[in-house]
């Protein structure tokens, strides 16, 4: 029997479930839009200037005075794209060598990502050839071929090791029409603005902040392979099918990766 207590603490759960899913999606596409400002920022000054009118200083001070604009990102950085036949005159000029992300010397590859701009709160990704982690990597050949945002799947960051996800977008080294293909987009790519949403931390400072956060609990998962769900935040709760939950659907912006939020009480109301 449904009493009206139970109808009351599932109208609860539903409210307080949407808000919550309403206000992550909210500082997602945020950051989000933050984060192709500063895709065309690098296009702008580092592409279309001779000689670039961008460096490190200037990247730095610029992404650490607008980060109240990305609220949950940890950092940007932006990696620039190069084939292994500019690597040793890229090296020369840098002064510093191509990185793997285990930090190891990179062996010889196709190609490279090596970050050249960074927060200074990522400042550990300088140097490291982004294209070497496998998440990235995914990432790095799916924007650019794209053209858009994109994101990968739920991993543990480096330095933190946060659990969290990595938001890429391409930059390219002369105006594309709508309708470029792959191939176009790859040709014209110049490299890959992005930066991680540390959802371990950051996800948890900002539900902190809502009321009745002590009586629910609450998991965000990647359930792009809907038989396969991936967890991105929060501990992974028992199955218990006596105790109320709702769902409610999040849109991040990557149409390729489906997320959605459940919300369950801590205990029996
Ligand atoms: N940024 C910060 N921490 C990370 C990470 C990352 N990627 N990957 C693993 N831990 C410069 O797509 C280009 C940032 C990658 C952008």
């Amino acid at each position: 029997m449904r009493t009206e207590s139970m109808r009351k603490a599932e109208e609860t759960l539903t409210s307080m479930c949407e808000e919550r899913a309403r206000m992550l999606q909210e500082q997602f596409a945020v950051s989000v839009n933050h984060v192709h400002a500063l895709a065309i920022l690098v296009s702008t000054f580092h592409y279309q200037k001779s000689p670039p009118a961008l460096d490190q200083e200037t990247f730095a001070d610029y992404t650490a005075s607008t980060a109240f604009e990305r609220p949950l990102l940890n950092g940007v950085a932006y990696a620039q794209r190069i084939v292994h036949a500019e690597r040793q005159l890229f090296e020369n000029q840098q002064g510093w060598m191509i990185k793997t992300m285990k930090r190891d010397p990179s062996p010889v590859q196709d190609e490279y990502a090596p970050v050249i701009y960074s927060q200074e709160t990522v400042s550990y990704i300088e140097a490291l050839d982004m294209m070497s982690g496998e998440e990235d990597r995914e990432n790095i050949l799916r924007a650019r071929a794209t053209g858009k945002a994109v994101l990968t799947r739920p991993f543990r960051l480096l330095e933190s090791n946060h659990l969290g996800v990595v938001l890429t977008f391409p930059v390219y080294l002369l105006d594309l029409p709508a309708d470029a293909t792959a191939e176009e987009r790859v040709r014209a790519t110049a490299g890959y603005l992005g930066g991680a949403f540390d959802v371990e931390s950051l996800v948890e400072n900002l539900l902190r902040q809502l009321a009745g956060n002590q009586e629910i609990m609450v998991n965000v998962y990647d359930v792009t392979n809907a038989s396969e769900p991936l967890i991105m935040y929060g501990t992974n709760p028992p199955d218990d099918h006596m105790l109320l939950s709702h769902v409610s659907m999040l849109d991040f912006g990557d149409p390729f990766r489906k997320h959605q939020m459940k919300c369950r009480y801590r205990e029996k109301p």
